[in-house]
């Protein structure tokens, strides 16, 4: 251990902690622009400065370890003068047309202007005109507002493993771009927005659709349904005044009522229906494989996170024939209300608008793929994050706080406890494996209260297997197999994943592959910050909303029994297949 003191106080802290880390401990708040939680360190910004006692210049923080004996000032002034200085630079090369900017309020330059009181700035303005970057359907990037922290490259290459952006030039000319300065939807760009989440100004935003949804909301010829995704309850309250890990499903629902959606439903539906459908083609794909003898492409991948589909054609086109057919949980729901829905409550489809709140900005990108059609029409027409809902709500005057609950409306919106595990890494193997499970043997996974553990936690890649004994006699064939599954989240360990299949190194059945670190509850589109306590924070959430319900497994839920009664008549039928699955190619 190591004792030092800091702004008077006598600290004790491990071996190799920051002075950033130490100051944090005691709640001592050290401002800091490119340093973030899931980072490595940069030093960049130097905003963070602190003074040791008989050093001659003042040390960035976040790269300075606490040594024995150290006397560390982080507020003297000599280090406010330093900070000051370091913003105003900053500013005098940034876009400082704050009103008008996405990020108004929400921006950690603005906030350390206004903490350290900067009214007049020194320096000339070295601003240089810059045109944004807007042939993204799910990003916007504007370089006049980007004070080159980093945060989004170490994200873009570490994390993901996808080096969309990257750093060029030197000095004063230094800029965040992309491969020969192309626009972002022509470059490997995932959308995934895991740089818009860590972008400490308004560089990097999503592409807002927030007056496009209100424009159809005040159309009176239009019926606008919303549906809400899995991961969207339990971050939102964090933007209006709950603290992270709270659910806050019930007042969601009545906000959507109260903004005026015709109708709330929610995407936990579909992804009810999503494990039904690919729980059944697992199974056929395992019945082609073993009992026919087919050449069928194992392991079967997931296929609900667009950032990760997006990855996938980039980077591993020869596995393309490994993913699921299933189309995500958001696209499945679209193309079932503009045909099921709008059947049964006698609504012309070309009059109905289907909105989603997604915590993924890639979701905005998936909406408008070209596969995406299959009711004739775009089966999902606007898509917002968790932010700009958190917005929407904001603008319409509604204290959340205070909301009561409501229910989702009825037809495509009852859901289970394995829906609700969608929003965390590892839920949609967990919901599958029940179903699979019970669908082989008729009996529940063989896991207390059915939480199958070892796909769960935080773990860059988690594995588990199942050995299936007595199943019915359909499944025979299965008896005593070992069912090897996989689970990665954020694209840095998906590619360490499908690098040990391809390489013949290691082999699953089954692999679920989130974009996000910690699945949709960690997407781009969430509140900002996300840190690594706070995904954890959400993540229990998500479990226990899981355990609340009452049903919780997917072949059980009952608006979705009625669907196939209705409408679908089996999983993998003519009409499934021609709504709710799809093909990729490269
Ligand atoms: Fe997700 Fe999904 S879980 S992809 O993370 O399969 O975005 O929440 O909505 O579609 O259900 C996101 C979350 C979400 C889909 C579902």
């Amino acid at each position: 251990m190591i004792t030092f003191t800091m702004d008077n106080r006598t600290l004790e802290v491990p071996e190799e902690t920051t002075l950033l880390k130490a100051a944090r401990m005691i709640n001592i708040k050290i401002p800091t622009l490119c340093y973030h939680d899931d980072l490595c360190l940069a030093g960049n910004c130097r905003v963070c400065l602190v003074e040791v006692e008989g050093m001659r210049t003042l040390q960035a923080s976040c790269s300075t370890y606490a040594l024995e004996g150290m006397v560390v000032h982080t507020n003297s002034r000599k280090v406010r003068k330093a900070r000051q200085d370091i913003i105003n630079l900053l500013i005098s090369e940034h876009n400082t047309d704050c009103l008008h900017c996405y990020k108004n309020s929400h921006c950690e330059l603005q906030d350390l202007a206004r903490e350290y009181a900067l009214t007049e700035n020194p320096f000339i303005d070295l601003k240089k005109n810059y045109l944004p970057d807007i042939s993204s359907p799910a990003i916007h990037k504007d370089d006049s507002k980007c004070i080159r922290c980093q945060r989004c490259v170490r994200t873009c290459v570490e994390i993901q493993g996808v080096s969309a952006l990257a750093v060029v030039n030197r000095g004063a000319d230094l800029r965040i771009s992309t491969f020969l300065d192309y626009p972002l939807d022509q470059v490997v760009c995932t959308n995934c927005g895991q740089c818009v989440n860590r972008c400490p100004t308004g560089a990097l935003t999503e592409n807002s659709y927030i007056e496009k949804v209100w424009e159809a909301l005040d159309d009176g010829e239009k019926t606008v349904v919303v549906q809400t995704a899995p991961a969207v309850r339990v971050a939102l309250g964090e933007y209006l005044g709950f603290a992270p890990g709270e659910r806050v499903t019930g007042k969601l629902v009545t906000a959507l009522k109260r903004i005026g959606f015709d109708a709330v439903f929610d995407t936990d539906f579909t992804a009810d229906l999503t494990i039904v459908e690919e729980g059944t083609e697992l199974l056929t794909r395992l019945k082609k494989k073993v009992v026919d003898g087919d050449n069928i492409p194992l392991p079967m991948l997931t296929s609900c996170s667009p950032g990760w589909i997006k990855y996938i054609e980039h980077e591993f086109p020869h596995m393309l024939n490994n993913l699921s057919t299933c189309k995500s949980p958001q696209q499945m729901f679209g193309a079932l209300a503009k045909t099921y829905y709008a059947e049964q409550a006698s609504i012309d489809p070309a009059k109905l608008v289907v909105v989603s709140i997604m915590p993924c900005t890639a979701k905005k990108f998936e909406a408008q793929r070209p596969e995406m059609r299959d009711s004739g029409y775009q089966d999902v027409d606007y898509v917002l994050t968790t932010r700009e809902l958190a917005l929407m709500i904001e603008q319409s005057g509604l204290e959340f706080m205070t909301l009561a609950d409501s229910a989702y409306d009825t037809l495509l919106g009852s859901s289970t406890g394995a829906a609700a595990l969608f929003g965390a890494t590892g839920g949609v193997m967990e919901a599958a494996l029940r179903t699979a499970y019970e669908l082989v043997t008729g009996r529940d996974v063989p896991f207390e209260d059915l939480n199958i553990s070892p796909v769960r936690g935080m773990d860059g890649v988690k594995e588990a297997s199942i050995t299936i004994e007595n199943p019915l006699s359909e499944w025979s064939f299965l008896n005593n197999v070992e069912l090897k599954v996989a689970v990665a989240h954020g694209l840095g360990n998906a590619r360490k994943v499908l690098r040990s299949v391809d390489e013949g190194k290691s082999f699953y059945h089954f692999i679920e592959i989130m974009a996000c670190p910690g699945g949709c509850l960690g997407g781009g589109g969430q509140p900002i910050p996300t840190t690594p306590e706070i995904r954890q924070k959400r993540m229990d959430a998500v479990y226990s909303e899981d355990m609340a319900m009452s049903v919780r497994k997917s072949h059980e839920n009952p608006e979705l029994q009625e669907l196939y009664r209705v409408f679908l008549k089996e999983p993998g039928s003519e009409t499934s297949h021609h709504l709710l699955h799809t093909g990729y190619v490269r």
